[in-house]
């Protein structure tokens, strides 16, 4: 059997079940039960370059760490990863930084990781590489003669051509994707806008999953993540889970809750959900002393600026709400930024009687299918879901809405405060079904037979050339 090594930026720890961030939970999940080799950074910054690897055993796994160097830290992450692509790949051109000095340091950074892990590999590894902070990877990997099958799998949405070409290095990246063998994207639309851009933008050919260009051909597909549903719903009633439960709704006392949990990002539509809700008190005046929100946002990238706006935004928002409507024995906004424990979050999930998960836009949302999982099946809660998560490809018996409508999104949690029992029970089936077929596990074999089933890795085929449009605009 093959061995699996993973590439991500950031690597466990482990056993942090307070850690907040998609891609972390979802790799602890799945390595868990494949083992391999897991390669990326430490976490840690170091005042010169340090390229000294860290090897820690962890059950069937092998944790390999490097630190990165401040300026390594600054151009590559807080720098190209975070400030030009995550932007970009959200849609946000307005908020993108372009400088050359950070690319730079992408490019670096790429290229020493992958001379890093060069050493660790063998003959039958598969290599799986994750998400825009190693989009140049595989070929640097290429470069020093790795010739076993890599793939990547993008995390966040992909980008509109039209967006993507406002970075200067856009046609850089979209070559360098193609030293991978397998592609993997969250839904359709993001795989599509990908094929879009090879044929429009730089002359490929797209032939079912397959796209041709630079020389080269790779399989391009939709894995929706998902979460280890099974267990999720466990810790719902574990003993903290339960204990939070308890403990939540002796707070409400018959009041409901409307829980929203995300790290502190702007891709999240929090300040449109903050008014959302003020908008659902000034509208609905019946529900007003009689349902709360419960934020949940624990500080992410905090040496971001946009970040540090962000927090400042929603303390004022939140106070604005609450000086507002508040009595001296209700609270509407209740916000928090900090994290909780995974079993006490899903306790507090399943005390909530709605989950609110609107992003302006999302690769695919695992807060949704956690609020999902951690629901009472007898007297579930609804989800109030945006149309921009990818999650809403999947989980279409959610209420959809539209998080750029404030008033949409009112009548939404309107509606979902007063569903029936039927039709929440119904939703709710529906939903855990998708969930729990649809999970961690079927997202990692998935994406593992396909990267199996590579020939021929990383051999060049066909000719640019012959891909490119003629100067009529023929393509061969
Ligand atoms: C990226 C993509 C994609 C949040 N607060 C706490 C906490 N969390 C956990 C949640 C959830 C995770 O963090 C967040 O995952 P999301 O998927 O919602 O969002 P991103 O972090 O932006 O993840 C996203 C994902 O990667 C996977 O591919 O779905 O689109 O942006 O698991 O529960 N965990 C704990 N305490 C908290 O307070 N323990």
């Amino acid at each position: 059997m093959s061995r699996l090594v993973v590439v991500s930026n950031r690597v466990g720890p482990i056993d942090d079940a307070k850690r907040a961030g998609g891609l972390a939970i979802a790799l602890v999940e799945a390595l868990k039960t494949s083992g391999g080799v897991w390669f990326g950074w430490t976490g840690e910054v170091t005042p010169e370059p340090d390229t000294r690897l860290k090897l820690e055993s962890a059950g069937p796994l092998t944790l390999a760490t490097v630190d990165l160097s401040a300026d390594d830290y600054e151009d590559y992450y807080n720098g190209f990863a975070n400030s030009s692509l995550w932007p970009l790949f959200h849609f946000r051109t307005g908020l993108v930084q372009y400088d050359r000095q950070n690319f730079e340091g992408y490019e670096r950074v790429n290229a020493s990781f992958a001379k890093t892990l060069m050493p660790l590999l063998q003959q039958d590894d598969l290599i799986w590489v994750h998400d825009y902070h190693f989009l140049l990877f595989a070929e640097e990997l290429r470069k020093l003669g790795c010739t076993r099958p890599i793939g990547h799998f993008l995390h966040i949405p992909f980008p509109p051509r039209e967006l993507l070409t406002t970075l200067p290095h856009h046609e850089q990246l979209v070559k360098a994707l193609f030293a991978f063998d397998i592609l993997g994207f969250q839904t359709e639309h993001d795989r599509d806008r990908f094929f879009d851009y090879v044929r429009m933008e730089v002359g490929g050919s797209v032939l079912g999953d397959k796209a041709r260009c630079f020389g080269r051909t790779v399989t391009a597909r939709h894995f929706p993540i998902g979460i280890d549903a099974a267990t999720f719903k466990e810790f719902a009633t574990s003993d903290e889970g339960q204990k939070q439960f308890t403990s939540m709704r002796d707070m409400l006392r018959g009041r409901k809750q409307i829980i929203g949990v995300d790290r502190l990002d702007y891709t999240k539509g929090l300040p449109e959900r903050f008014n959302a809700f003020e908008r659902l008190l000034e509208d609905y005046p019946e529900k007003r002393g009689e349902v709360s929100l419960l934020q949940v946002a624990p500080p992410s990238r905090s040496e971001v600026t946009e970040y540090q706006d962000l927090r400042a935004d929603l303390e004022g928002m939140a106070g604005h709400v609450n000086g507002r409507f508040a009595e001296f024995n209700w609270t509407p906004i209740r916000y928090l930024n900090r994290s909780f424990a995974r079993q006490a979050l899903a306790g507090l999930y399943r005390a909530s009687h709605v989950g609110l998960v609107t992003p302006l836009r999302d690769g695919m949302n695992l807060v949704a299918k956690e609020y999902v999982a951690a629901q009472d099946a007898d007297d579930p809660g609804v989800l109030v879901l945006s149309r921009f998560a990818g999650a809403a490809k999947q989980l279409t018996d959610a209420v959809i809405v539209n998080p750029y409508d404030v008033q949409g999104m009112a009548d939404a949690l309107a509606q979902a405060l007063d569903m029936p029992l039927d039709e929440r029970r119904q939703r709710h089936q529906a939903l855990l079904k998708n969930i729990s077929e649809e999970d961690i596990d079927h997202w990692r074999t998935t994406f593992i037979a396909a990267l199996g089933s590579v020939e021929n890795a990383g051999i060049t085929g066909g000719s640019i050339h012959a891909d490119r449009p003629d100067r009529n605009g023929n393509v061969a």
